[in-house]
């Protein structure tokens, strides 16, 4: 399953967030260093779900159908808070970034409002810069990583040009530890024109580049403009999306979040992660202050936002950054259900340009095995092997051996 990871420096609404999206209740102060030790859940990704097109009812079992919408499960981890220098141990050390190593994309939660100062501490909304915050998070990973290559730079410079090594598998050997893998690194020198450079003549610049855009290669990152409930955090939104661009900002207010779906855990109004709007159950049962606070949280958020953005911040992660897709296979094409007969009963997260032939492997490796052809089911075509699958495909693979049901 794939993970992402909550990063920010201390005080910025990390754990507030990871509660609303797993609804695991964790500690959240307004101080610095409230997390020590991170905090690890399931939160839910929302689409639509392929059973409202079909018009069939569904019996899920990897994930979760409500009035038609599927959700499915994904990891989240909620961190340690940075501060400046924490690559070389300040605040809680450099301990919180092996702890990201195996995160696939980075949540970086900023608080937009800017009331929390460079090491975390409250200060008036408005008077510190959330831009600020993102540099430094974005150089603290950057020497942590850099700390792990240049520790070794002249071995890896021997091992490539004496030996049968490339610098790929080096480079993609010394840090898979952090999920960089070989392909990774080999974009990365396209990109930056190194590929035909001999490591030897590199300069030092070039190994901080190549660190530079490595990460943001192999982690994928999405800026979570928290706290966005403060009339302050307008202007610094707009920023920010000047800055890191439209498609990785996304304001949110992870207060907002929480606030709506444990009063809707509680039957006290009817909301839906994601949603623009919420509705009273029983007026009956709020008190004032409940009431007010609700109040609150629609003209804050809901009018300016649209939505708590909480739930776009995991889906715009995972669908735009990662780049996955939803797929659903099936053993059944006419009853679009399991061997056991409960309808579209998985979904599949896949990469974009994933093969009918590479789902077989990921749903099974004995389905990749025996793979003779797979079938469209919603178009009612055969697909061969090599076939690219779309998002929101049901797809069963026919195959020569028959299964044995685990
Ligand atoms: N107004 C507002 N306050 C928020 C929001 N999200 C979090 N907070 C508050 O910010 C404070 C810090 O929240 P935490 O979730 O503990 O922050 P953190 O980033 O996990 O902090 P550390 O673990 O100490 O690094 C708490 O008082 C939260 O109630 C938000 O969306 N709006
Ligand atoms: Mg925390």
């Amino acid at each position: 399953m794939p993970e992402v990871a909550l990063v920010g420096k201390t005080n910025v609404g990390k754990s507030t967030l990871f509660s609303a999206l797993t609804m695991l209740p964790v500690k959240t102060e307004p101080r610095p260093f409230t997390t020590i030790k991170p905090n690890v859940g399931i939160a839910y990704l929302r689409v639509k779900c392929a059973c409202q097109e079909l018009g069939v009812k569904d019996n899920p079992r990897n994930s979760i159908c409500v009035d038609g919408i599927r959700y499915i499960p994904v990891r989240v981890i909620d961190l340690a808070g940075l501060v400046p220098g924490a690559h070389e141990g300040r605040g809680l050390g450099n301990k919180f970034l092996d702890e990201m190593r195996n995160a696939d994309g980075i949540i970086h939660v900023v608080d937009a409002s800017g009331s929390t100062d460079a090491e975390g501490r409250p200060c008036p909304p408005g008077s510190h810069d959330p831009l600020q915050d993102v540099k430094m998070i974005r150089e603290e990973v950057k020497l942590w990583v850099l700390g792990m290559i240049e520790r070794d730079w002249s071995k890896i410079v021997k091992m490539v040009e004496h030996g049968p090594a490339n610098i790929e598998d080096v480079l993609s050997s010394r840090l898979s530890g952090l999920k960089i893998s070989a392909k990774h690194v080999s974009r990365t020198l396209q990109e930056l024109d190194l590929a035909n450079k001999k490591p030897g003549s590199w300069s030092g610049d070039d190994v901080k580049m190549c660190v530079e855009k490595l990460i943001d290669i192999s982690k994928p990152y999405v800026i979570a403009a928290n706290k966005s409930d403060f009339p302050e955090s307008r202007y610094n939104v707009k920023r920010l999306k000047e800055e890191y661009g439209d498609e990785n900002v996304v304001p949110c207010s992870a207060e907002a979040e929480l606030a709506l779906r444990r009063a809707a855990e509680r039957g006290l109004i009817k909301y839906t992660p994601g949603d623009s709007s919420f509705s009273i159950a029983d007026r009956g049962r709020l008190t004032e202050q409940q009431l007010n606070a609700l109040t609150m949280i629609e003209e804050r958020t809901l009018k300016v936002w649209g939505s708590t953005g909480v739930q776009e911040v995991l889906n715009r992660m995972y669908f735009k950054k990662l780049d996955l897709i939803p797929v659903y296979p099936v053993a059944d094409p006419n009853r679009l259900s399991d061997g056991e007969g409960n309808v579209l009963p998985d979904v599949h997260l896949v990469p974009r340009g994933t093969t009918a032939k590479e789902l077989a492997h990921i749903v099974h490796t004995e389905l990749a095995e025996g793979f003779i052809y797979a079938i469209d089911v919603k178009r009612g075509v055969r697909l061969g092997g090599d076939s690219v699958l779309n998002e929101n495909d049901v797809i069963c693979i026919v195959t020569a051996k028959r299964l044995r049901r685990k």
